[in-house]
């Protein structure tokens, strides 16, 4: 999408801190991080947020949730410590992209609830 700045981001347009890429998925860092480790997963399609995911999208869904995200947090040494894996969607949610994005937060103790 023209004016999406995760879409620009998916196509190296912005540059971005790289920790994990496949044909469908990108992440990289927050510019903004609210943990030690505190990264960003996107699927490279435009969905404006997991409420645009359709039937058609269940095996990237899949995909994220059991390959990439375990990989992700075995290659910053989280997986045994723990992390958060959210996605805000919409205005009462936080969202402030619209491009569905998933944060994984960890490397320190995190505290619940969020504010
Ligand atoms: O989260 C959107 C997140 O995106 C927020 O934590 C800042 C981050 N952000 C915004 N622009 C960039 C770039 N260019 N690189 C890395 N991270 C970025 P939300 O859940 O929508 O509030």
């Amino acid at each position: 999408m023209a004016d999406c700045i995760f879409c620009k981001i998916a196509q190296g347009e912005i540059p971005s801190t790289k920790v994990y890429e496949d044909d469908q998925v990108l992440a990289f860092r927050d510019l903004d991080p609210q943990a030690q480790e505190h990264v960003l997963i996107i699927p490279k399609k435009h969905l404006e947020s997991v409420l645009a995911l359709k039937a058609e999208d269940r095996d990237l869904a899949a995909h994220i949730l059991i390959e990439v995200v375990p990989e992700i947090a075995r290659s910053l040494n989280i997986d045994a410590s723990g992390f958060r894996l959210v996605t805000n969607t919409g205005a009462d949610g936080g969202q402030t992209v619209g491009h569905l994005h998933f944060h994984l937060l960890g490397g320190r103790s995190l505290t619940w609830p969020p504010g």
